[in-house]
C-alpha cells in the first residue's frame, strides 16, 4: 500500500474517479503522504481478490479511512451488526479516529447508527468513545455506549427487533445516507455472500442511498450457502402472508442483493467476531434448567405440547445457555430451533444431533465453539440458516410455529408484568431487543431471572416494575431458581400469590406477603396496589443501596 504517491492510482468513487493523490489529500484534507496509504485502484490482497469475484468492484477497493471519509457529519448510517456478530470491523474504528480528529479542529462530527441488534467493542465502543455517536437504534450492550447512553449523550431508541426493518421502510425513521455491511465475498454476477449475521442488512442495502462493504475474509468461505434472505417482504396494502410453515423451511435465497451503482466502497478486514465468553452454568442456572426441562415434560405428558416438540427460541446470556445445555440431557429428540440468534448451547444440541436444524438470524459464539463450526462447516451449512431478522423474528411465524419462548429479565412484579431492559426504572441495559416479539406470540413464553441480584440486595421479584417491557398479558411462566410459577389461566389476585410463593427469595417473601395483604384492604380489587408504596422498594435501594427494609 505504500506505493509512491505520484505514480498511483487512486479511487474516491463519491468524489468521481480521481487519479492523483493530490486532488484526493485537497477534497480529504490530509497530506499527500497520507493519501498515498488510502488506497489504489486495483490492489487487492490474494484472499480479497478470492472472495470479491466481481471484476467491476475491484476498483472501489480502499482503506477504511478513505471511506470513512465518505460518510458526512449528521447522516443515518446502517450498519451490519447481530449479538457480536457480522458487524464492520475497520470502518467504526475509522470513523472513530475521523471524529476525533474532527472534534480537535473544532468541527463537530457524529452519525446515527442503526443496526441489526448488539455490535461489539470495535464497533459501539470506539465510537461512542469517540463521542461520535448520536442516535443509536435499536440494541446495544457495549459497556461504553451504555455509559454514554445513560449520561444522556447518545439518543437510544429501543425498538422490538421484528418492527426496525418495516419502521425503516415505512419511512419513520427517516432517510438512511450510507449502509456499512459485512460481507464474506461477492460473487461473479455482483451477489453479496451474507456474513455471520443478516440482521437489518437486506433491508439496510436497500435503502441506503450509498453502501460501503466490508468484506471479512476471516470467517469461511464455506458459509456460502447458508443463509435465506427472503425478498418477498413489501409494505402494507401489499403484503402478502409470509410461506413458512416449519422453523426449517427455505423460502428465500443464499444471497443479499445491491445496486453496484451504490457501492462507493470495498474494505477489506480479517477479524474474527466478538468472543461471547460463557460462565459455566452456576447452581441457579442449572436449577433454572431443569425447572423448565420438566415443565416441558409434563406438559407434553398432559397433552398441552405436542409429541414432536416446538421450536425453541433461547434469549442472550448465562441461564439460557444453561437451559440449552440441559435439554442435551433431556427425553426430547430432534429438537428444531427457531430463534435469532445462535449461541454456544445450540451449536452443541446440533453437534451431537439433539437438534436437526436450527433457524437464526446471527451465530454469536465463544472462541472454542466458534473453532468448532469453522472445524466443521460443512456439518453445520447443512443444519443452519440465518435469514434476515424481519423473518427470524416475524410475530406471524413466531405464532404459526408455536415457537417456546425463553427470556431471561431484570425483575417481574407480582401481577406478571416484566421489566427486561432499564435498571431502578431509568438506567438503560441493553434494550428489549426480540424478547417482546417472541414472548407475545409464542406458544408458551418463559421468563427467567435469579430470584435475587446484586448479593441479595435487590430482589428481582417486587410489587410494581419500575418499567414495564411485557405486560402480565405476555408472560406465561416465569422461572427462578427458587421454583417455577405457571400464570396460565390465573387472574391478578391468583397469579401474585404463585409468584410470591414459587419466585420469590426468602428474603423478600415476607415482604412481598405484607405489601399484598395490605393491598388487598383498600381500594379497587382486581389489581389491588398501594401506589404511595408500590416503587418503595426501588427507592430504598437508591437511598440505601439495599432493598431489605
Ligand atoms: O449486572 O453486570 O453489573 O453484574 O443486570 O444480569 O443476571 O448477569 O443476567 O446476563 O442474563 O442479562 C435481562 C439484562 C439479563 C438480558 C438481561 C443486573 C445484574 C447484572 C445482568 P452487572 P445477569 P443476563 C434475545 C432476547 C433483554 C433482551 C432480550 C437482556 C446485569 O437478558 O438484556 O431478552 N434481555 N433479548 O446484577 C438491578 C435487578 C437486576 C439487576 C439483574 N432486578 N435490578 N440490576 N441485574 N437483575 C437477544 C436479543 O434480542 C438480541
Amino acid at each position: 500500500m505504500h506505493a509512491e504517491p505520484q505514480q498511483a492510482h487512486y479511487c474516491v468513487p463519491a468524489l468521481g474517479w480521481i487519479h492523483t493523490p493530490l486532488r484526493i489529500s485537497r477534497i480529504l484534507e490530509k497530506p499527500p503522504q497520507q493519501v498515498a496509504c488510502i488506497c489504489k485502484v486495483g490492489e487487492t490482497s490474494m484472499s480479497l481478490a478470492d472472495r470479491v469475484r466481481y471484476p467491476q468492484f475491484h476498483n472501489r477497493i480502499m482503506s477504511a479511512e478513505a471511506a470513512a471519509a465518505l460518510i458526512p457529519h449528521g447522516v443515518n448510517v446502517g450498519m451490519s451488526g447481530f449479538t457480536g456478530a457480522g458487524y464492520p470491523k475497520a470502518l467504526p474504528q475509522a470513523i472513530a479516529a475521523r471524529a476525533k480528529a474532527e472534534h480537535a479542529a473544532g468541527k463537530p462530527y457524529k452519525i446515527n447508527v442503526w443496526t441489526g441488534a448488539s455490535t461489539a467493542a470495535e464497533c459501539d465502543g470506539v465510537m461512542a468513545d469517540a463521542h461520535a455517536l448520536g442516535q443509536r437504534l435499536p440494541f446495544n450492550t457495549d459497556p461504553t455506549a451504555r455509559k454514554a447512553i445513560n449520561a444522556g449523550e447518545i439518543d437510544f431508541i429501543d425498538m422490538h427487533l421484528s418492527h426496525v426493518a418495516q419502521h425503516a421502510w415505512f419511512g419513520f425513521l427517516g432517510p438512511m445516507s450510507v449502509a456499512v455491511v459485512e460481507v464474506l465475498g461477492v460473487t461473479a454476477d455482483g451477489l453479496l455472500i451474507p456474513s455471520t449475521a443478516v440482521g437489518n442488512n437486506k433491508t439496510w442495502l436497500e435503502i441506503a442511498d450509498k453502501v460501503i462493504l466490508e468484506v471479512n475474509t476471516k470467517p469461511p468461505a464455506k458459509m456460502e450457502g447458508m443463509h435465506d434472505i427472503y425478498y418477498g417482504t413489501a409494505i402494507p396494502p401489499r403484503r402478502m402472508p409470509i410461506n413458512m410453515t416449519h422453523a426449517d423451511d427455505r423460502i428465500g435465497e443464499p444471497y443479499l442483493k445491491v445496486d453496484p451503482a451504490k457501492v462507493i466502497a470495498i474494505v477489506e478486514t480479517h477479524k474474527g467476531d466478538r468472543d461471547n465468553v460463557f460462565a459455566a452454568p452456576d447452581a441457579n442456572s442449572n436449577t433454572i434448567a431443569s425447572s423448565i426441562i420438566d415443565f416441558l415434560a409434563h406438559e407434553m405428558k398432559m397433552g398441552r405440547l405436542p409429541k414432536e416438540m416446538l421450536p425453541i427460541q433461547s434469549g442472550v446470556g448465562n441461564v439460557a445457555n444453561a437451559v440449552l445445555a440441559g435439554l442435551q440431557h433431556s427425553p426430547f429428540e430432534n429438537l428444531l430451533g427457531f430463534t435469532e440468534v445462535l449461541q454456544d448451547g445450540m451449536l452443541e444440541l446440533l453437534r451431537t444431533g439433539k437438534m436437526s436444524k436450527a433457524s437464526a438470524t446471527s451465530i454469536s459464539l465463544g472462541a472454542a465453539a466458534c473453532k468448532d463450526f469453522e472445524d466443521n462447516i460443512d456439518f453445520y451449512r447443512e443444519r443452519i440458516i440465518l435469514r434476515p431478522q424481519e423473518i427470524s423474528n416475524h410475530p406471524e411465524l413466531v405464532r404459526r410455529l408455536g415457537i417456546i419462548a425463553m427470556n431471561s429479565m431484570i425483575e417481574a412484579d407480582i401481577y406478571g408484568n416484566i421489566n427486561s431492559t432499564h435498571v431502578m426504572g431509568t438506567g438503560m441495559m441493553n434494550g428489549i431487543g426480540g424478547s417482546g416479539d417472541f414472548a407475545r406470540n409464542g406458544y408458551l413464553s418463559f421468563f427467567v431471572t435469579p430470584s435475587v441480584a446484586k448479593d441479595g440486595k435487590v430482589s428481582c421479584i417486587v410489587p410494581m416494575c419500575s418499567h414495564v417491557d411485557h405486560t402480565e398479558h405476555d408472560t406465561q411462566i416465569i422461572v427462578t431458581e427458587q421454583g417455577l410459577a405457571d400464570l396460565r389461566g390465573l387472574s391478578p389476585k391468583q397469579r401474585a400469590k404463585v409468584i410470591i410463593d414459587k419466585c420469590a427469595h426468602p428474603d423478600y417473601r415476607p415482604m412481598l406477603h405484607d405489601y399484598f395483604d395490605r393491598a388487598r384492604s383498600q381500594g379497587a380489587q382486581h389489581t389491588p396496589h398501594i401506589l404511595t408504596e408500590a416503587l418503595s422498594w426501588h427507592q430504598r435501594f437508591v437511598d440505601t443501596g439495599d432493598m431489605r427494609a
